[in-house]
Formats: structure tokens, sequence, C-alpha cells
């Protein structure tokens, strides 16, 4: 079979859409680190609509921890498949993307950093990538942080870290009297983007000021909201897309049809007309990112801990149950709707109703175990705020203690069976599940939540409830 190409998309069967711009024309200006599934589901989509109109905004990725995005789409000329899951399905061939540079190319990624078409520089790096500590601060003890101070010693440096990239980046475009740029976190992070203007310039501060307040007076860090259901590729997608497109594609993508990016009105230089693409550019972004934070991911942290240790394996399979699905829409309508204030013309009851309806998308197969990944990095600000606030507002938090009781089984499973799990506290939480107070008692993860009677006791009955195998709080 055909491999997907550039040279291939005429050979696209009728109804799979191909680009619709000429590719030559196309400029980089756009620099994205983690070009994962979420990336090229959202927002290489979304470039890929505005190049039609503008061809100035094409994207070069960069992966930092693998080569395999670079190895499957390097030999696509950078194509890729976007599949959409829903009622109908439908394919799209997505052409932002022009190549994939990886740690094995520095030279390459600091040209591109400091090029002059270089506008934005974006980033899906997950909560960890960024190397906070619990009150969402650069952490200097962190790993790669620790390596790039001590590499920044000298002039020269190579980073490890994304936002280590960002400050030598920085002061390759500062020295070469380049004009800022704008940076857009595209995690789900509470203030992402004040967060990582914090993180870079805590660096920069540590290795060179001057780039410090070269970053204050000449870049933006927008926050932004970003949202789209997007498993993780597996053969059966692999399968229909070579089916359905008659071409060989090495990683296509799939998600549900639908997405939403808000992003702040707050760039430094010229802001992308991704309006042509859905996008909504909003001067506080804030209330968007609580309510899907806070009720859509909190809902799928719920979902991933109580129903893995249900023997469930994905949404829709715990959205079937009943009592299960009763209980995340009364947790999210009861405990978690009056802790959120919803954005200007946002109807949180029809907000919670259509997300459920995305939950129960027949098209869609996500994995729990996918969501269930990098609980201690999530967790704070998907259930852990609602928790502070409900605690400080006097409300009961015995239902939103559930899915915590449910992941601290999690853990204990895990432990108990000799398996490993994906979060970068893995170990530590490992060593310490066999006492869920002990797991409590970390402040990475729980900050003083864990010392709050009222939390504790909560979740104890929690723990009680889910041993005795059920799967609601008794009479919740
Ligand atoms: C999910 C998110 O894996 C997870 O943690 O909750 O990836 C979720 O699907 C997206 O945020 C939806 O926009």
């Amino acid at each position: 079979m055909t491999r997907l190409s550039q040279a291939a998309l005429t050979a696209l069967p009728e109804g799979i859409a191909a680009p619709r711009y000429d590719r030559s024309t196309v400029t980089k200006g756009v620099v994205h680190f983690g070009p994962g599934a979420f990336h090229r589901a959202h927002q290489a989509a979304a470039f890929d609509t505005l190049l039609a109109h503008d061809p100035r905004w094409g994207l070069t990725g960069i992966s930092l921890n693998s080569r395999g995005v670079a190895d499957a789409l390097n030999p696509q000329d950078g194509l890729y498949t976007l599949a959409l899951l829903d009622l109908e399905t439908s394919y799209r061939v997505i052409g932002s993307i022009g190549r994939v540079l990886t740690r094995d190319d520095p030279e390459a990624i600091l040209t591109a950093l400091a090029h002059h078409d270089t506008r934005v520089i974006s980033s899906t790096v997950t909560e960890k990538g960024y190397c906070l500590n619990a009150d969402g601060a650069l952490d200097l003890a962190n790993p790669a942080i620790a390596t790039d101070l001590e590499a920044a010693r000298a002039d020269d440096w190579t980073p490890v870290s994304f936002t280590g990239w960002l400050v030598r980046g920085f002061q390759v475009r500062r020295h070469a009297g380049l004009p800022g740029v704008t940076v857009l976190c595209c995690d789900n992070l509470t203030d992402n983007g004040r967060k990582l203007e914090a993180a870079a310039l805590a660096l920069a501060g540590e290795i060179d000021p001057d780039t410090a307040r070269w970053i204050a007076d000449n870049v933006a860090f927008p926050n932004a909201m970003v949202d789209s259901i997007t498993p993780a590729t597996d053969p059966a997608l692999r399968t229909r897309v070579a089916h359905e497109t008659g071409l060989e594609d090495a990683w296509p993508i799939q998600r549900e049809r639908f997405t939403q990016w808000v992003i702040e009105d707050r760039f430094a230089g010229e802001r992308p007309a991704l309006d042509v693409a859905g996008v909504t550019f909003a001067s506080d972004v804030r209330p968007f990112e609580t309510a899907k934070l806070r009720l859509l991911n909190g809902a799928h942290s719920s979902l991933a801990y109580i129903g893995l240790g249900m023997g469930l394996e994905t949404v829709a399979d715990a959205m079937a149950d009943s009592t299960l699905a009763a209980f995340v829409e009364r947790l999210m309508r009861v405990d978690i709707a009056p802790s959120v204030t919803p954005p200007p013309g946002l109807d949180l009851d029809g907000y919670i109703s259509d997300v459920l309806a995305r939950f129960r998308n027949p098209a869609i197969r996500h994995l729990l175990s996918q969501i269930a990944w990098d609980g201690s990095q999530k967790l704070p600000y998907r259930l852990l705020d609602t928790v502070r606030d409900a605690l400080a507002a006097g409300r009961s938090v015995e239902r939103l203690a559930l899915p915590i009781a449910a992941w601290l089984r999690f853990l204990v499973r895990a432990a108990n069976e000799g398996r490993t799990i994906t979060d970068p506290l893995g170990p530590m939480l490992l060593a310490r599940a066999g006492d869920w107070r002990s797991v409590l008692a970390l402040r990475e993860v729980f900050g003083d939540l864990g010392s709050e009677p009222r939390f504790a006791h909560a979740v104890a009955a929690g723990l009680a409830s889910l041993e005795a195998g059920q799967r609601a709080p008794a009479g919740v």
C-alpha cells in the first residue's frame, strides 16, 4: 500500500478532505513543543484551516522525549490523517505540520526558535512537562531544571527541559535583535499562560537576568482553554484509515467532532486569525478554564478511578453503568457546579448535559487507563480545588471524596500487583499506597488538604463504601 505523502495526496478518494492550500507556499510561523495526539487533533487542525486563508502559520513540531512522531510524520512530508468520530465518521488529511524535530537536532530546534518567521511558540507537554511544584511555581529542584541550571553556566548550552528551551531560544532572539513572540500553553492547567510565564521568568532570572527582562518586556503568555476528547491511536484506527483512504498512515489521529479553543486576547505581535477555525478570543479565559477543568476533567478522572475499580475499560462503558453514571452526573450538578462561575452566556446545566452526551459517544473508545495517568498532577486542579471551595463554603465533600478514595485504591491495586503506574510521583505513591493517610500527607499533591479532618473523614467513608462494593457513598 502506498504511504501517505505530498505526492500521494492526488490519490485520495472522494470524500477524504485534503489540505485546501498550496503547502509549498507555507512559511513556519509556529513552533510547537509536544506534537502528540492532542496537539495534532486540536491546534494543528485549527492551523490547517487557517492556512487556507493565510500561509504564514505553518507548524514545526519539536518532540523532546521520543522520535516516534518524527519517524512517523517526516517520511509523510508531515502529513497525517485525522478521523472525526461521531454518529458519522469523516476523515481529513492535515497538512499544517511541515516537519518534526527531536532532541537529536539541537541546532535545528534553536534555528526554529530564533527564526524571523516564528511568531508563536506553543506547547502540549502534559502537566508534568512544566516542572511545577504543588503551588504551581517552577520547581528548581526538578532534575530537568537542575540539569539546565548547571548546563547554562556555559554560553552555548543545550537545554533538556521545555522551559529551558524557551529561555535558550529567547537568549538567542535577544542577541539577534529579533522581536518577541507569543507563548501559547495548550495544556490542562489553571492559569496555564501565567504559570508558564512565571516559570520562564524564574528560570531566566537564575540563568540570565538580561534575558529575563527581555522576556518580561517582549513575550506574551496568554491563558488558553483547550477541549476535544482525543483517545490514543490504536491498531483499529490504523486499519480503518488505511481502508478508508487507501493510503498507509504511520500515525493517524482520532477525536470526537466537538472541539473548543478559547485563547486570551494577549499577543506579543500579530494574532493569528484562528477565529476562521472557530477559535474564541476572550479578555478573560479563567471562567472557561474552571468550568472545563472541574466539570469535564473532574468527571473524567472520577469515571476513570471508580470505573477501573469496577473492572470497566472505557468511558462509554462507565457511562453505561447506570449507578456510576448517575453518581457522576450528581457530582457535577450538585458538588462541582456551585464552585464554578460560568463564562458569560454559558448555561452550566446545558454544558453538563453536553459533556455527559460527549462521554456517551459510542464512536469513541476512550480508555479509562489513559485518563488515569498522572493522577498526582491532574487531581489537584480537577477535584482538590473544588474540595477546597466546598469546605470553605461549608458544603459536603462526601461525594467529591469518592473519586479520591478510588484513586487511593487504584494505587493499592498497582502496588499489590507489583505494577508501575504512569505518574511522575509513581514510585513514591506506590511506596505509600498501603497507608492512605501517608498519601494524603503528600503536600506535592494535597497541599494542606491532607490535614483537613472533614476531608480525611470523607475519604475514609469513601474507602469504606468502595470496599463494601458500593459505587456511590451510602445514601448519597
Ligand atoms: C482526559 C483529557 O486524559 C485525560 O486526562 O481527561 O485528555 C480530556 O479528554 C481532554 O482534556 C478533553 O478536552
